[in-house]
Order: structure tokens, then C-alpha cells, then sequence
């Protein structure tokens, strides 16, 4: 192995470094790898057992908020995804798209959004204009959006009002419940550690970005049980290797579920439309089990 672990304080040549620079120097090339730490992150002049005491802080208050969040759905039959990408990879096109087909098909189910962005409502009146009801959360310089955000804004939408109104007979508690497309901030990194409490998180990835994004950016495609390959339209146009993309998302997570679809042309979106519904049945099934 070429990898080797330097102290890099020990190192004279170099005074940038002090004794937290957790980095792991590839002695023939001279690559740094900073993530081969106990904490797998590395923060200038903190020691790595204080970063992982600082994460723990953070994330562990934020699942205290996701698991809340996540029992009120499942009561309430509320099926919520977490619609994860880089910046345009058309989760706003795609969801409004779908919300068009939910309409077309004659759904019944009644839908909610939540958008994610650091500024604006932009993302939220294109939802709006659709008839759905939409909250924008804005997150400043926040880069992910966080249970406690959810929970807020998911109790302003009028999904919340549909499972608080609905019949509270055995087992009806949520009535027929509802699906709740949460679009997190334009990101590949940030949002997947952060869980909010969905039943599934959606990673979106257009083929304009390249087939290497699941091995570049393996927590994201990890932690996602759906991969969308979005604006397939394009693919004539491009030197996109679907095959191997699907490979590379295989291999940093062998369960991954993949879908080939255009949120503009409207291919690929029957099945899509058909795992949304799925998974929103399947809950309701979970529920009657569980009365
Ligand atoms: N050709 C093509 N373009 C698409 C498709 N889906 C989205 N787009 C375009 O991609 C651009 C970005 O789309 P958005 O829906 O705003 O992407 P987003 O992921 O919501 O972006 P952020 O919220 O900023 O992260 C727009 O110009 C869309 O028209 C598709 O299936 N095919
Ligand atoms: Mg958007």
C-alpha cells in the first residue's frame, strides 16, 4: 500500500501543519486524503475525538426531531421522500411534473411540498402554480435541511390538517393519509447524514453530470433507496454511459432501485408515478397491520 499515515507535524518542510491535521499523505503521488480519520472529517485545530463529540451533539438532537417526525407519518399515513441532487437536477421540474401525472391519473391522495433552498421561494411558486401546496424553508448559508425545519413546516402544510381531521376510528387514524415530496437543498454531500425522518430519500442525478457521481459522492447514493436518472432526453447528445453509472451506484449501494426518466419529455414517469404510489399503499398497509 502506498497510502501511509503521516504526522504531519512532523513533517519540517511543511509549517502549515500542526497536530490536527488529520491527513493521509500518498507518499508516490502526493495526494492528501483527509477523510481517514476515526472522524472521517477533518476540521482545522480540532482533534477528531472533538469532532465526533461535536457530530454527535448536532445529529443526535436532529434524529431526537427525525424519529418525531417519522412516527407522525407513519400514524398519519403520510408517505414522505426526501428528494436529494446536485443544483438542477430538476427536482422542482420533476415534481411538478408529477404532480401534473398524480392529477392526470385521478389520484386522490393529497400531496404536500416542502422546499429546500438557502434563499428564495422560487422553487415553492413553481409548485404553487401547479394547485399543490408548497412551504419554502430558507436556509441561509445552511447547505441541507434539517428535521426540526421539517416538522415546522410540514405542520403549516394542509397535509397535516387532512391527518389531524380525518376519522379517528381504529385504525383510520390517518385516514387516506397523504404523500409529502420534501426537495432538499441543491447538494451531493451535506443532506445525507441529515435524516429527517422520510419513509425514502430520492437521489437525483441528471446525466449531465457524468457517470461517476455514486463513487465520487458515495453517502449520498448510499444513503438513497431510489436513484433517478433524470433528463434521459439529453442522452443522444451526450457521452453518458448509463450501464456504467448504474454499476457505480450498485457498488457503493447494492439495494439502490434505479430509474431512467425524463421530468420534460415525460419518459420513465408511469413507473415512477407507480413506486410513489406503492410506497404510499404499502404504509397504509403497514398501519392496518399494526391496529
Ligand atoms: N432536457 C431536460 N432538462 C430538464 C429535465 N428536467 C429538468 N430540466 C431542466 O434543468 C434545469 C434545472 O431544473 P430544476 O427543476 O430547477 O432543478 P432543481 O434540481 O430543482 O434545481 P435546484 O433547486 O436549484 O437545486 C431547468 O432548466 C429544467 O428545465 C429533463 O428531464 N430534461
Ligand atoms: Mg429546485
Amino acid at each position: 500500500m502506498k497510502y501511509k499515515p503521516v504526522a504531519a507535524d512532523g513533517h519540517h518542510h511543511d509549517h502549515h501543519h500542526h497536530e490536527h491535521d488529520h491527513v493521509v499523505v500518498n507518499t508516490a503521488t502526493g495526494d492528501l486524503h483527509y477523510g481517514q480519520g476515526e472522524a472521517c472529517v477533518s476540521i482545522p485545530g480540532v482533534s477528531q475525538s472533538r469532532t465526533i463529540r461535536l457530530e454527535q451533539d448536532v445529529l443526535g438532537k436532529n434524529n431526537q426531531f427525525a424519529a418525531r417526525n417519522r412516527e407522525h407519518f407513519i400514524h398519519h399515513r403520510i408517505f414522505a421522500l426526501n428528494l436529494v441532487s446536485s443544483p438542477g437536477s430538476g427536482k422542482t421540474t420533476l415534481l411538478c411534473e408529477t404532480i401534473e401525472a398524480l392529477k392526470r391519473r385521478g389520484s386522490m391522495v393529497p400531496v404536500g411540498v416542502i422546499e429546500g433552498d438557502q434563499q428564495t421561494s422560487h422553487d415553492a411558486d413553481r409548485i404553487r402554480a401547479t394547485g399543490a401546496p408548497a412551504i419554502q424553508v430558507n436556509t441561509g448559508k445552511g447547505c441541507h435541511l434539517d428535521a426540526q425545519m421539517v416538522g415546522n413546516a410540514f405542520s403549516r402544510l394542509p397535509l397535516h390538517g387532512h391527518a389531524h381531521g380525518a376519522g379517528h376510528h381504529h385504525g383510520q387514524e390517518g385516514g387516506q393519509g397523504g404523500i409529502l415530496f420534501i426537495e432538499n437543498v441543491g447538494n451531493l454531500v451535506c443532506p445525507a447524514m441529515w435524516d429527517l425522518g422520510e419513509a425514502a430519500k430520492v437521489a437525483i442525478l441528471s446525466v449531465t453530470e457524468g457517470e461517476d457521481k455514486p463513487l465520487k459522492y458515495p453517502d449520498m447514493f448510499a444513503a438513497a433507496s431510489l436513484m433517478i436518472l433524470n433528463k434521459v432526453d439529453l442522452l443522444p447528445y451526450l457521452r453518458f454511459d448509463v450501464q456504467k453509472c448504474i454499476d457505480f451506484a450498485r457498488r457503493v449501494n447494492p439495494r439502490i432501485q434505479v430509474l431512467q426518466l425524463s421530468a420534460t419529455s415525460g419518459q420513465g414517469m408511469d413507473v415512477w408515478l407507480d413506486w410513489i404510489l406503492d410506497g404510499h399503499r404499502g404504509l397504509a398497509a403497514q398501519g392496518e397491520q399494526a391496529a
